[in-house]
């Protein structure tokens, strides 16, 4: 099987550590000096990077947060002046400021390569024709597998977020070879190609490369079965670069993750000291090589574990476990990361409204729907109906607006929901992923 940078991915661990010592000096250094809010830091503690020369130093470091990047919005952790910066992304969170995430012409160079490396490792080749069904915008996930696709000498067709029905057009008549999108999106096809009464065989596909959210094994083998492809798994965080972090071998027993780009450790998410490896934590990622946007000791809120046994494909590079679950509440819906506070700021923006409410998940037909229960005052409640109805209209337009999402919303009584939620979470996810 090939492999795309054998250098590096199947590196002897030793020298991997030295390479990952060495970059973390210079994204140090490259913070201290470019960087206000990471300056700070180090002067807090009355050290410079050259103090740091070991892993175990390094971890003395506070961590970045989602709080961090917010409140440098936009360009506060920008390391390199923005006449260096060739691409700006923003990170998909459903909330008014997203994390704005800048590239130079390296980390663009960087970002493809890494990219090419798991379509490499998912048999991916320069005689595919890959339909990329990510929505093409300030979203990492269509940009970033567009590049690596382009790298490997493959076929892109950027179908972007075009209608199923235009998508399956697509692949039957372009002879797309692989499909690059969402998991959720593989059984949305899968099921209008039944509607359409179009057998699954009769198309060209023959592998598919799916990230951007959760999902299990047992969705794996509804993809496969249903499409007859073979389905690999890649994970990424906007924030860090995009899709290119880890991905899947041929193995499909964890993702390797590009350790000489991205340092990880995993913590427990409640103390932060760091958990023994192969215990699942909250995955920390360092970046070592990124110009534009360094980030230190990063919390993704993933949770997940990493094991280090060597790999059947022949990879040294550490693979993570599959992730099911986040520490946050934060939910991911057709990978776009909904943040529920969100949904609490527009309810208190709405006369009537309370910013009281529960939030209910679910999958029909591989299809996510939200539904927003809203606590409104009892006057409100026991109203003539035309009056619920208008605000019921205004409270789902808000939000649809606002997460860019579709909702459904229905008003309750706060005594009832203040039961709910006393008996069950704030959000609850019945999906089956
Ligand atoms: O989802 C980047 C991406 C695009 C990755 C396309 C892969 C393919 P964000 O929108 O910032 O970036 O969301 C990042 O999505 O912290 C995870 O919680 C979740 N996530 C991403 N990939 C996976 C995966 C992109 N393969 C957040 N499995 C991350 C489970 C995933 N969760």
């Amino acid at each position: 099987m090939a492999i795309w940078e054998e250098k590096f991915e199947c590196c002897p661990r030793e020298e991997l550590q030295q390479l990952q010592l060495e970059r973390l000096q210079s994204s140090l250094n490259r913070a201290y000096k470019n960087v206000s809010f990471y300056r700070k830091i180090f002067d807090d503690k009355k050290i410079v990077p050259e103090d740091i020369s070991t892993l175990a130093e390094f971890k003395n470091l506070p961590f970045t947060t989602r709080q961090d990047l917010h409140r440098n919005y936009p360009y506060g952790l920008f390391a390199v002046p923005l006449r260096e910066v060739v691409r700006i992304h923003t990170t998909t969170e459903t909330i008014d400021t997203p994390t704005v995430v800048g590239y130079t012409r390296n980390d663009l160079k960087n970002w493809s390569n890494l990219v090419a490396r798991f379509l490499c490792a998912g048999s991916v080749t320069h005689d595919d024709v890959i339909q990329v069904s990510f929505h093409y915008g300030l979203f990492t996930g269509a940009f970033g597998l567009h590049a690596g696709a382009e790298r490997i000498g493959a076929s892109v067709i950027p179908a972007s977020s075009e209608n199923t029905e235009k998508q399956i057009r697509i692949m039957q008549d372009y002879r797309s070879t692989v499909l690059v999108s969402t998991p959720s999106f593989a059984l949305i096809v899968a099921d209008w190609l039944h509607k359409l009464g179009i057998d699954p065989k009769t198309l060209n596909l023959r592998k598919g490369l799916f990230g951007g959210e959760p999902w299990s094994e047992n969705t794996r083998k509804k993809i496969e079965e249903r499409l007859f492809i073979e389905a690999f798994d890649n994970y990424g965080v906007s924030e860090l670069m995009g899709p290119g972090i880890a991905g899947e071998c041929q193995a499909r027993n964890g993702l390797h993750v590009f350790e000489d780009h991205f340092l990880p450790e995993i913590i427990d998410p409640q103390t932060g000291t760091e958990l023994p490896l192969g215990q699942p934590g909250e995955l920390v990622l360092t970046t070592l090589s990124r110009e534009a946007f360094p980030l230190l000791r990063y919390r993704t809120g993933d949770i997940t574990s990493l094991d280090c046994a060597p790999c059947s494909c022949g990879r040294t590079l550490v693979r993570m476990k599959r992730l099911m679950s986040r520490v946050d509440d934060i939910i991911i819906v057709k990978g776009i990361n909904v943040v529920p506070e969100q949904i609490e700021k527009v309810l208190m923006e709405i006369e009537g409204c309370e910013p009281r409410y529960q939030i209910i998940v679910t999958r029909e037909n591989y299809r996510d729907c939200i539904e927003v229960s809203v606590a409104v005052s009892e006057n409100i409640f026991f109203d003539e109906m035309r009056k619920q109805k208008t605000l019921l209209e205004q409270i789902r337009s808000a939000l649809i607006h606002r997460l860019g999402l579709k909702v459904e919303v229905k008003l309750v009584e706060r005594k009832t929901l203040e039961e709910n939620l006393q008996r069950s979470a704030k959000v609850i996810d019945k999906r089956e992923l």
